[in-house]
């Protein structure tokens, strides 16, 4: 499948031969770069970013490097190829033909899920705006602009959905998507985790290893999704996605790195009196984030993400590789709930429990990263151990967002919670500390001191190579 590069927006949806959709893009085009322009990466638009674009979605195809200014980024639609006879998967309609347009009675149920995915793209933008300023190498920050850009691309994908299969409302959505704020009180964005501030890089490393990593296991069960625009178009963001995981994940690991070398430099032994991270510290800001993308699943008994799975419009993950029963119309899921304040068992009939379901999925695969970090925690000889908290510690959204818990998910007052939380979450003090560490360094190859350097560079370049023309 070729691209016409002569087209404003690459693509290989054969844009040019449906001049009404590629007219309501074209003009949204605009508006989204003045968007860009006023909440995209602060500082850097002007300058030269060495940064992947995909072309196609071939295999090796769709990474092309090159220095590229951010506004000239070729953002583009592409979509896994076509699957010759493919059919709804699961729940009330499998085995029936995927809909290449929107079936009738589910339009505002899809819809509605369309535009939660979308929201979240640009709201990433929004929240990491800043980070420009305060890079700890020119690695870090070309990580940061790739992932920017991509998620800009992730919202293309959802508005061409919505620009070509949902009419004027979808493209008044299309617009509502370029209105709303992260963190702004009277339009802020739809999903909590969205709002909440990104202001240093250990912030934006736990956001990439835990939120992004919702992102990756949402647009999974979108991927298996009977409207099959919208599967397609997930698959190929999750391609992309696996990048923005890994940056969450070395960044974290690399904090940890450091600040257990620096804690034995130290007189003390506090990785803090020569300037670097305490992994107390660390393991803080995960409590922080692995909850706040926990809510991101939705409450643990739903009945819209049962009506989500019976429709046919998103599934598991991996549901047809990994499930037989595709009508889970049987099966319970065991869970514990609260009851007048103690805990109590459960089974929850399972398309009732799918939120549920996924986010198991998206924890065990949250606790073999933190596995890796621990390796990495062992080999520098310290002994501190990062653990997840219980599910149910310091949820907003859900069963256990009313109660107050500890962080093995025990039940607490909240004179406890209240006495406690300082051990448990980010500290004003420690978040001051943290702030306090990010100042810029834009020398190729050199690293702020609070940072381990990454074991290699990006696309076959070494550490020193010159990522962002400062
Ligand atoms: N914050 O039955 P419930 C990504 C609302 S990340 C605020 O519990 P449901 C990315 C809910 O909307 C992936 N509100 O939930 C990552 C509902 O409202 P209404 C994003 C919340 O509907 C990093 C009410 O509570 N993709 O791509 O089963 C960087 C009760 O609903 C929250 C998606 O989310 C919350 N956390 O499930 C860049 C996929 N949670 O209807 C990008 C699409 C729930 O009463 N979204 N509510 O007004 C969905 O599938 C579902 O909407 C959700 C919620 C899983 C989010
Ligand atoms: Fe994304
Ligand atoms: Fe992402």
């Amino acid at each position: 499948m070729g691209i016409d590069y002569s087209e404003r927006i690459p693509n290989n949806v054969d844009l040019s031969g449906d001049r009404r959709l590629q007219r309501a893009l074209e003009k949204w085009q605009p508006a989204f770069l003045d968007w860009w322009m006023d909440m995209g990466p602060e500082g850097w638009q002007a300058k030269d970013v060495y940064l992947r674009t995909a072309v196609s979605v071939d295999k090796g195809g769709w990474a092309n490097f090159g220095y590229v200014k951010m506004p000239e980024y070729r953002w583009g639609i592409f979509l896994t190829p076509q699957e010759e006879g493919r059919k709804v998967g699961f729940g009330d309609h499998a085995d029936e033909d995927a809909w290449q347009t929107v079936p009738g009675e589910y339009r505002n149920m899809l819809q509605r899920i369309i535009v939660t995915q979308a929201d979240t793209e640009p709201a990433s933008v929004e929240q990491q705006r800043y980070l420009g300023a305060t890079a700890p190498s020119l690695y870090d920050l070309r990580n940061l602009f790739q992932v920017n850009v991509e998620e800009g691309r992730h919202l293309w994908a959802m508005v061409y959905l919505l620009h070509g299969y949902f009419g004027r409302d979808g493209r008044e959505e299309a617009e509502e998507l370029l209105a709303r704020r992260a963190g702004d009180v009277d339009k802020p964005r739809i999903l909590d985790a969205f709002n909440q501030e990104c202001p240093d890089w250990l912030t934006f490393f736990c956001f990439t290893t835990f939120t992004d990593r919702d992102g990756k296991y949402q647009l999974g069960a979108l991927a298996e999704s009977g409207f099959d625009p919208l599967a397609r178009t997930c698959r190929f963001m999750l391609t992309e996605e696996a990048h923005h995981l890994f940056v969450g994940q070395t960044g974290v690991e690399r904090v940890l790195r450091r600040g257990v070398e620096l804690a034995k430099q130290a007189p003390d032994g506090d990785a803090r009196t020569l300037g670097g991270i305490r992994p107390a510290t660390v393991q803080k800001y995960v409590n922080y984030w692995f909850s706040y993308s926990l809510d991101l699943f939705g409450s643990e008994i739903s009945s819209n993400a049962a009506d989500f799975f019976a429709s046919g419009l998103k599934g598991r993950w991996q549901e047809m590789k990994r499930y037989d029963d595709h009508v889970a119309l049987e099966a319970h899921v065991p869970m514990t709930v609260v009851e007048n304040g103690v805990l109590t068992q459960q089974h929850v009939p399972m398309r009732n429990a799918m939120n549920e379901v996924l986010r198991g999925e998206y924890v065990s695969d949250c606790e073999s990263v933190v596995e890796k970090w621990n390796k990495a925690l062992e080999q520098e000889g310290s002994d501190f151990r990062i653990t997840l908290p219980s599910t149910r510690f310091h949820r907003r959204q859900g069963i256990y967002a009313d109660g107050h818990f500890d962080l093995q998910g025990n039940p607490i007052s909240e004179e406890e919670w209240e006495a406690k939380r300082a051990g448990w979450l980010p500290s004003d003090e420690e978040r001051r500390y943290v702030a306090s560490l990010m100042k810029a360094v834009y020398e190729p190859g050199k690293m702020a001191n609070w940072i381990a350097p990454p074991r290699r560079g990006i696309d076959g370049h070494t550490v020193e190579f010159e990522y962002v023309r400062v």
